[in-house]
């Protein structure tokens, strides 16, 4: 079978989509202002995280992707061969590529919240991987996870690369690995790439980086902001902020207001006074062991972990108990 329109379908499960306005809104009046993460990615976003995965100094992409193809083999024997393979947060399905033809699962199942983006990615890949069956699911991974149809004896893996995990406070990163566990089914698996705590000197380049991408990714939420919600940010009157809080083990990003501002959205003010912050992320770091103990409270078993050379980076495998 080659004709990709036999192996593609698509299940809408219609999430609710998020209100930009009223998010933003929220996190601003906030005695604490922040921005969720999330909004990083429109168009320029997206472009300038490629960007940042290019960089010399953001090491997790590359690490992953590494660790990935050096392992492969034993990857596969752990997740074993006809597997149903869901990936939620899928975006372009890049990372997935390294898997699919060593590992030839039964179907894929990318699960994104972004309808037309989903079925485009989704239709490449069915086409460019002339095999495959692909199921998409348009959902939002954060909520609920539900498969579109009943299977009974098939395995069930969930593919969460990236260290997306990261940017989830501890006790939420349980509850997203709950869902993800509920959605695999006893004895299903779960394949997931986590950043590793290291020298903090490390940690701080990767979120400062020379070429300045990670500092106008950061930026860019305002200029987003300016044109979705006709706000008047001004842009370079905000620094970037990022640094490794040891004590909680996770970088945090922010936006430095560098003087005394008043920024007006719809009919509200916010006066940001001088040095003031909006917090922008959280990106959570791990040691192998307490990753592990994270996600036996979400009711996973670890099977095998996978890290390189130079620990800087991990791949687990665990099954649902
Ligand atoms: C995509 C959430 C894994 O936390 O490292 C990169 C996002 N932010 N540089 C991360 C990010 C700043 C990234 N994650």
């Amino acid at each position: 079978m080659t004709d990709s329109s036999q192996r593609y379908q698509f299940f809408d499960q219609h999430p609710e989509i998020a209100d930009f306005r009223a998010d933003i809104l929220q996190g601003l009046s906030s005695s604490e202002p922040y921005i969720s993460p999330k909004y990083f990615y429109d168009e320029a976003g997206s472009r300038l995280f490629e960007d940042i995965c290019n960089s010399e100094e953001y090491y997790p992409t590359r690490t992953e992707v590494s660790i990935i193809r050096d392992c492969i083999d034993d990857i596969v024997e752990f997740l074993g061969k006809d597997c149903l393979l869901i990936e939620p947060g899928s975006g372009d399905s890049y990372k997935v590529r390294l898997l699919l033809d060593a590992l030839r699962p039964i179907a894929y199942l990318p699960i994104d919240i972004s309808k037309r983006y989903l079925q485009d990615e989704a239709q490449k890949l069915a086409a460019e991987f002339t095999w495959l069956n692909v199921h998409a699911i348009c959902a939002d991974f954060t909520g609920k996870l539900e498969l579109p149809y009943h299977v009974k004896s098939t395995n069930k893996v969930a593919f969460f690369p990236g260290s997306t995990i990261g940017n989830f406070a501890p006790e939420q990163a349980v509850k997203v690995l709950e869902e993800i566990r509920m959605m695999v089914g006893n004895g299903g698996g779960l394949l997931i790439g986590v950043d590793l705590q290291k020298d903090a000197a490390i940690l701080n380049a990767a979120y400062n980086d020379k070429s300045g991408y990670t500092a106008e990714f950061n930026k860019n939420l305002l200029v987003r902001i300016n044109r979705e919600l006709g706000a008047n940010f001004d842009v370079e009157q905000f620094q970037h902020y990022a640094f490794y809080n040891e004590e909680q083990h996770r970088i945090e990003m922010h936006l430095i207001s560098m003087q005394e501002q008043q920024v007006v959205i719809d009919d509200q003010d916010f006066l940001f006074k001088k040095d003031q912050s909006i917090l922008t992320e959280y990106s959570h770091k791990y040691s192998v062991e307490k990753f592990q103990q994270l996600t036996e409270q979400a009711g996973f078993k670890s099977v095998k972990t996978w890290t390189d050379k130079e620990q800087l980076f991990s791949v687990h495998y665990l099954i649902s108990s």
